[in-house]
């Protein structure tokens, strides 16, 4: 199974070289790297190249002009990641919240589970948060994560708002990617959504979330409010999904390839 493993990076100078090694060094060896840099001004993107040129075969880089939100990132990430003839597409944080010694327990998942995506999840059982949260923040993600957004959705996913996750390529053609609109923090919610919408299966393997290693994090409380309201969006744009309307999951024929 060809995996590629998109990195959205927005100033991770101080993680992004021990993040790539770290992935490199696990024991798939299908896996490569794609870094999406939205021109961090700490200078993240150069590093990426120079561990692409220490790399080459395993390492890229897609360079955008600015700081354009994640969820582009991601769906940028994604194409390149068809192009590439991905059979699987990995999404993480580039901060080491999401560790990457969960990834080979997440491949060997998708390839044994009768399931469409892998979610490495906080809300599983076994799964937790950094013991260095306070109470008060480990309730506002329990809350946003498991009430919030299990009401307002059914979503079946126990984390639905977390971004550690293991997509077969072929779901992410067939939830067709132009119909994700979401730009913020709401990208992961919305994903999860329309794939349960469309009948692809969910399993979740358990994580332990630790807080970002190194850096600063781009959430914040106005980011956060915004995101609890397009959750309602999300609901009104897309509950009337079903099953039948799955774009084709195939491949389409290789071109010469191109990099944006
Ligand atoms: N390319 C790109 N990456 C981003 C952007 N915003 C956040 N990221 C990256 O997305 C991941 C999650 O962001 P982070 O700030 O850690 O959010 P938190 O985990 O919720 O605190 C990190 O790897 C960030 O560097 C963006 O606008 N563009
Ligand atoms: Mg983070």
């Amino acid at each position: 199974m060809k995996i590629v493993v998109v990195l959205p990076t927005y100033n991770e100078a101080e993680n992004i070289a021990n993040m790539v090694h770290a992935l490199l060094d696990l024991p798939i060896t299908n896996l490569t790297v794609l870094v999406v840099d939205d021109n961090s001004p700490d200078g993240t993107g150069q590093i990426a190249d120079d561990l692409a040129a220490e790399h080459p075969d395993r390492v890229s880089v897609m360079h955008r002009a600015g700081k354009q939100g994640l969820g582009t990132a991601y769906i940028a990430g994604f194409r390149e990641a068809f192009r590439r003839g991905a059979d699987a597409v990995l999404q993480m944080d580039s901060d080491f919240s999401h560790d990457p010694k969960y990834v080979p327990e997440m491949v060997q998942a998708l390839e044994t589970c009768a399931c469409d995506i892998v979610i490495g999840s906080r809300y599983t059982k076994g799964g937790s948060l950094d013991e260095t949260w306070g109470w008060h923040r480990k309730l506002l993600s329990w809350w946003a994560n498991s009430v919030y957004v299990g009401l307002i959705l059914h979503t079946k996913a126990k984390d639905a708002t977390g971004g550690f996750r293991l997509w077969r390529a072929g779901v992410l053609r067939g939830m067709d990617l132009s119909r994700i609109r979401s730009n913020g923090y709401v990208f992961q919610v919305e994903t999860i959504y329309v794939a349960e919408k469309l009948g692809y299966r969910v399993s979740e393997i358990p994580i332990y979330f630790a807080d970002r290693r190194e850096g600063q994090s781009k959430m914040s409380f106005k980011v956060q409010l915004e995101a609890a309201l397009r959750v309602w969006q999300v609901w009104w744009r897309h509950r009337h999904l079903t099953p039948a309307m799955r774009q084709p999951e195939e491949a389409a024929p290789q071109v010469a390839s191109s990099s944006s």
